[in-house]
């Protein structure tokens, strides 16, 4: 079977539920640019930029290309010319193509799958507010991030260039975390130089704890679902499992973070560090919907779920009122901001359209969803339905 070249940095989490994607499916892969050789590296940079410019990159099965943006990283490809994106793609990819010999991803019963793609999407859009802020504030001080970057970068870069790289990789990702959400309280120091501090912004409430709150929520649900099963869904590996993994275990390279993952979660530490040494590949038996979920549901009902709502609605709102502008360009303009709250905290934040999309696809799963499924999952304890609807 033809193995994929993954384009992408361990940096992301994305990239990392990719790995494990295919590892899940037993099919090869390699991490470009990292593990290319420098000839490799140029030339395959050079033809997913021209693909980008002529936007030929393809999301499986399909890209709205009205609200969806093609990523910095990561991109994967089987044949070296056609090349996608999105993590989730690759596994419903995966899954239609048939491609490794394991069971898909994605469980066939209707409503272990709605489940599915619920954790699934939880944890790339709202996981990665939490990672993220635990990367920059938390780990401030021990995250070897950019050296961590640079170095797989080194096959593009000229020789010597590493720790300039380095340098700005910090700055940028540390004034990015208002726009992933993560804002700072007044006058905040994280024991770093200012250009590594992350930000306050005027007019913005603070979201460190709201944050930090869920950090430990989903972790804390995490560990309780694995003292009952070995993945989230029950006897073997599914896409929800790739995407926690994919997230959780970007901590894992930050120090601090990892340290307290070590302590708080022992169980979901020695998990994350077994999926990335691709041990989940080839389990197989039953999926199923445990009561277990249960804590892990109540936190998604509280903050994924009620953001995507007020995403949606923000977007609709400003769309009606004829702006054109959004995601990390307006937020950076001051256009299309949003006032919200989740689960008691103020915030505010900038209408993003890739989340318009996934929680259209979401509540499109929901009402495909046969009635007899929609009353297991309510049965089960899904909460904030209403919001589905
Ligand atoms: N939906 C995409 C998300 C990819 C994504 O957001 N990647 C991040 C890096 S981890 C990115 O490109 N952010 C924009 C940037 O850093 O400029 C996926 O699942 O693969």
């Amino acid at each position: 079977m033809a193995g994929c070249t993954l384009w992408g940095v361990t940096a992301s989490p994305y990239l990392l539920k990719m790995q494990a994607l295919l590892d899940g499916a037993g099919v090869d892969w390699q991490r470009w640019p990292e593990q290319a050789s420098r000839p490799q590296a140029l030339r395959t940079a050079l033809r997913l930029r021209r693909a980008q410019r002529e936007r030929a990159v393809r999301r499986y099965p399909a890209m709205d290309p009205a609200l969806d943006e093609y990523p910095a990283v990561p991109y994967y490809t089987f044949d070296g010319t056609t090349f996608y994106y999105d993590s989730t793609g690759l596994a419903l990819h995966l899954d239609a193509e048939g491609r490794g010999d394991h069971p898909g991803p994605v469980p066939g019963d209707p409503a272990l799958a709605f489940i599915c793609h619920l954790i699934d999407e939880a944890f790339d859009e709202f996981g990665l507010y939490m990672v993220h802020h635990q990367r920059w504030v938390t780990s401030a001080t021990t995250t070897r991030m950019g050296q961590r970057t640079a170095r797989e970068f080194a096959p593009l870069l000229p020789p010597g260039l590493g720790p300039l790289l380095a340098r700005r990789l910090y700055r940028r990702q540390a004034r990015r975390c208002p726009y992933l959400f993560s804002v700072a309280p007044d006058g905040f120091d994280c024991g770093m130089p200012a250009a590594r501090t992350p930000p306050a912004r005027p007019g913005f409430p603070p979201t460190h704890t709201l944050l930090e709150e869920a950090w430990r929520d989903y972790v804390a649900a995490v560990e309780s679902l694995l003292a009952d099963q070995p993945y989230l869904l029950g006897q073997r590996f599914t896409l929800a499992d790739a995407s926690a993994y994919g997230q959780l275990a970007m901590n894992l390279v930050d120090g601090i973070t990892a340290r307290n993952l070590r302590r708080d979660a022992p169980r979901t530490h020695a998990w994350l560090c077994a999926i990335a040494a691709g041990e989940h590949a080839g389990a197989r038996g039953e999926s199923q919907c445990s009561p277990a979920l249960r804590p892990l549901l109540d936190v998604i009902g509280a903050t994924f779920m009620p953001l995507m709502a007020q995403n949606s609605a923000a977007w609709e709102a400003a769309v009606a009122a004829g702006e054109t502008m959004f995601n990390e360009a307006a937020f950076d303009a001051g256009r299309a901001l949003y006032d919200g709250a989740l689960r008691g905290h103020p915030f505010r934040a900038v209408a993003k359209t890739f989340q318009v999309a996934v929680w259209r696809e979401l509540r499109g799963r929901w009402a495909a969803l046969p009635a007899a499924g929609r009353r297991q999952l309510v049965d089960l304890g899904l909460p904030a339905t209403d919001l589905l609807e």
